[in-house]
């Protein structure tokens, strides 16, 4: 059977207890080599031939973040969703929040072409950001406190930072008592009552305005700024609650990334960026009931799919499933098994 998505063995410990420690503290982890080579290779390609080239009108018109929605979770590129739900990846994700990867959800995941700064765009471009924190239009709440973090954010690289500029600058944090993280999180434009702005010197110059007192503040985060120096396939891991911004790129660039997002299953506060991945349903090539029938227990869970045991199952249910995505190969022992129903094995799997 055609496999839509990787499965490896559930379990492992992709990330090493660095990765983990600056992610708890500093609030983020740049880890080499989590995906296989061919997966970046193969979702990069797809990417280059499905955007616009650098310099074109058509470049210019997607330049905002996430591409207008053009490649999206699920999507008709299959290395997309592999990505997306590669299971040495979701265990790293797991890692950070020490929790099970069952109990992860992915509310974003898209591939997003940058481009190098078009003089047509001038300051609209989203080539030089204000420096911000995430959490506002991911949210409806505020983030936890940090030693209990709700989400992972994740940047998959697909270029080298050498030759398209662009590393993502970010303020690790340190400690607890560091003035760049006092509490609330709320001075930045865009939230509360302050206009979104997104370019920095069009921020900063509207941040001086409106909180005079606080604008040097902000110059302190910029002049911390660490940048990832990227290389195909890196990720940065990061949070809602970290400091961070896009730097400009080199001109006539193109830099592909991937954005990912996972929640706790608990933090339903957390919206999920996208049309519900169910709105893939119904379409002739069948990728949505696909992806469903052939992951795993795992990657089923981080899509909100009923897990084994969980009250949505009976007789009935587990029988009307099967009626759906049987056909495409999806094996219902571990439902059954989990009803405790005699004489069907789990696969585990
Ligand atoms: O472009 C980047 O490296 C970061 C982008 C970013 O932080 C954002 O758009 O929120
Ligand atoms: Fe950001």
């Amino acid at each position: 059977m055609t496999r839509l998505v990787r499965s490896e063995p559930a379990g492992g410990s992709p990330l090493d207890d660095s990765h983990i420690a600056s992610w708890r503290n500093e609030g983020y982890a740049f880890v080499r080599d989590l995906f296989p080579g061919d997966l970046i290779d193969t979702l990069r390609s797809a990417a280059i031939a499905h955007y616009p080239p650098p310099g074109s009108a058509e470049a210019a018109s997607i330049a905002d973040f996430g591409s207008g929605g053009a490649l999206t979770f699920p999507s008709v590129v299959p290395a997309l969703n592999e990505l997306t739900l590669y299971e040495p990846f979701l265990q790293g994700v797991a890692q950070l929040l020490d929790t099970p990867v069952t109990e992860l959800r992915l509310t974003q995941s898209d591939l997003w072409a940058k481009y190098g700064r078009d003089e047509r765009l001038g300051r609209g471009d989203n080539a030089d950001q204000r420096i911000h924190v995430d959490y506002p239009n991911h949210t409806l709440a505020h983030p936890t406190p940090w030693d209990r973090p709700e989400a992972v954010e994740v940047i998959v690289y697909f270029d080298e930072a050498e030759v398209t500029g662009g590393g993502t600058a970010f303020v690790p944090r340190q400690g607890k008592d560091d003035p760049a993280y006092r509490w609330p999180i709320v001075d930045s434009p865009g939230i509360g009552d302050l206009k979104y702005v997104n370019d920095r010197a069009l921020a900063e110059a509207y941040f001086a305005e409106q909180r005079p007192d606080l604008a040097e503040w902000r110059t302190s985060l910029y002049e911390r700024e660490k940048q990832a120096d990227f290389r195909p396939g890196d990720v940065l891991f990061y949070r809602h609650d970290l400091w961070h911004r896009g730097t400009p790129m080199k001109p006539g660039t193109l830099r592909v990334v991937q954005n990912m997002t996972f929640r706790r299953a608990s933090a339903e506060w957390i919206s999920t960026l996208h049309v519900g991945w169910a709105w893939r349903a119904y379409r002739d090539d069948k990728l949505l009931e696909k992806l469903i029938a052939r992951s795993s227990l795992g990657q089923r869970a981080v899509l909100g799919f009923p897990q084994p045991g969980n009250e949505y199952w009976c007789e009935e249910t587990i029988a009307a499933v099967e009626a759906r995505y049987g056909m495409f190969g999806m094996d219902m022992a571990p439902y059954r098994a989990a009803l405790g129903v005699p004489g069907r094995a789990t696969s585990g799997q």
